[in-house]
């Protein structure tokens, strides 16, 4: 048994959150640092280290929902976009070793929260890498 992190409390009742839906599976609940207004996370009530490592039908069960929740905030919540973000790994800022996926509204540009995408291809054998990651699929 792994020592209980903070999400499994959260699931076990021992934590309080602003819960947004549950079933045996998977439960929705407000971020407490609410990157942008209504910034949620989906996780399985299970505990898995991160996306990588859930089963894929409860993988597809978080993800789900949080189309659903995305939806919502699009259609209700005034928001004109929406981040769905699962960190895996601290190499990729996951802090909370426990399968979440992150929905983030988005209201205006750079509004709380921005992803930098810059171009880094140059120099890259991108046919090599491309062959390495298909043959291993
Ligand atoms: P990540 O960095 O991807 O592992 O995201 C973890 C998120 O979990 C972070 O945005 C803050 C949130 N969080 C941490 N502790 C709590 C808590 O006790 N309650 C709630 N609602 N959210 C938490």
């Amino acid at each position: 048994m792994h020592e209980k992190d903070i999400f499994c409390k959260i699931v076990d009742g021992e934590i309080p959150c602003y819960k947004l839906y549950e079933d045996d599976d998977v439960l929705a609940f407000l971020d407490i640092s609410q990157v942008t207004k209504g910034h949620a996370l989906v996780i399985s009530k299970r505990h898995y280290e991160n996306f990588l490592s859930t089963p894929k039908e409860i993988m597809h069960k978080v993800m789900d929902v949080a189309q659903r929740i995305g939806q919502v905030d699009i259609k209700l919540l005034g928001a004109e976009g929406v981040n769905i973000l699962s960190n895996c790994y601290p190499a990729a800022g996951q802090s909370v070793m426990h399968f979440h996926v992150h929905v983030i509204p988005r209201y205006k540009e750079g509004e709380g929260f921005e992803i930098t995408m810059k171009n880094n291809a140059e120099g890259l054998n991108l046919p090599a890498i491309a062959g390495q990651i298909k043959e291993n699929l």
